[in-house]
């Protein structure tokens, strides 16, 4: 049996990794794990304790807070604001940024963000949720209060990227642009355990994730590629299957291990589209460039987008390089 390599382990390891680093991002990274694992224990209970259905609050998207929501978005702020490494932090949960006040806080090198539980809809009805994350280093100077500036950069200028998926086990993947490695939750021991090292997206794949409730209301270059799918792959003989979970860290994480495409274009109801661009898609786009795949947004790669607001919304195209590209295709061919 191979030996355990746990993720406090695996850090230390690749501390080399992060060149210049003294540690403060390995600590960061072991600050987020602990957080999850509280996250994870809420949510294992949902059912069973009075943290179902909605806190009565809606957040800044207009969607109900769910109880969970608040739970996780609390836990986060709270591992972020007292682990000593953070000067400030957004959630896709909070109307604005937090700048941290403690002289401690305020001398961190990095800011994170963050939507604490995404799929939150899926809840109460059991479904796979996720945390995602996104680590830049500040740009204002340390030992003051951070800034929206250190909120608002592009997704290339990440240093570390991730989620965790609180599914049917729990996982935490992340990127420090060394390549992806996924660990899962021992709950007999409390550790996440190296079980995917070096996860590579395959090039093309047979699942397609898309709601194609929203097909009369997006560019048609979708209605085209839906109508490809639904043809048997010509390179294989092989039929696609639609696989549409209506939780994105579900979908992007099963993608990344079989192969698929995640789509959420923008429609004629949400113009600029759903997904947040600094929360979900420029983290997620880390993690998938890492391993291979491409994240775009039916044109240009997402992490080259300029964010302008902290809850700006985009197009996303994500997964599988060739079924990706095959959108861009369709998209094209639409115009
Ligand atoms: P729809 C969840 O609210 C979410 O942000 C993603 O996790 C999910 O992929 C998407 O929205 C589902 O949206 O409009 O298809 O229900």
């Amino acid at each position: 049996m191979s030996k355990v390599v746990t993720l406090n382990e695996f850090i230390l390891d690749r501390q080399d990794d992060f060149p210049f680093a003294t540690g403060e991002l390995s600590r960061l990274l072991n600050d987020i794990a602990l957080a999850s694992k509280i996250v994870n224990r809420d949510v294992n209970r949902a059912g069973l304790v009075d943290i179902l259905g909605a806190q009565g609050n809606t957040n800044v998207q207009g969607e109900e807070q769910q109880k969970l929501d608040v739970i996780a978005d609390e836990a986060f702020i709270k591992a972020f604001e007292n682990g000593g490494e953070v000067c400030g932090i957004a959630s896709e949960e909070n109307d604005d940024f937090v700048a941290f006040e403690s002289e401690a806080a305020m001398n961190g090198k990095y800011v994170v963000l963050f939507d604490p539980l995404d799929g939150s809809s899926n809840i109460d009805v059991n479904v796979s949720i996720g945390t995602i994350f996104s680590i830049y280093r500040r740009k204002s100077a340390i030992g003051t209060k951070a800034t929206l500036e250190d909120m608002l950069q592009k997704g290339t200028e990440q240093v570390a990227a991730g989620y965790v998926i609180y599914g049917s086990s729990t996982m935490l993947v992340y990127t420090t642009g060394k390549g992806v490695n996924g660990f899962t939750l021992d709950p007999s021991i409390g550790e996440f355990c190296l079980s995917h090292p070096d996860i590579k997206a395959p090039e093309t794949g047979r699942l397609y994730a898309i709601n194609e409730g929203n097909l009369n209301r997006c560019h048609p270059g979708l209605k085209d590629y839906c109508e490809y799918v639904r043809q048997d792959d010509p390179s294989t003989g092989r039929p696609y299957s639609g696989r549409y979970i209506g939780s994105l860290v579900a979908d992007v994480h099963r993608n990344l291990i079989k192969g698929g495409v995640y789509v959420y274009p923008s429609t004629t109801n949400s113009p600029e589209g759903k997904l947040r661009l600094i929360y979900e898609c420029n983290p997620l786009a880390f993690i998938i460039e890492q391993a291979g795949g491409l994240a775009t947004d039916g044109k240009n790669r997402i992490m080259e987008i300029e964010p302008k607001r902290l809850h700006q919304r985009v197009d996303y195209y994500a997964g599988s390089k060739q079924m990706v590209e095959k959108i861009h295709e369709c998209l094209r061919a639409a115009e």
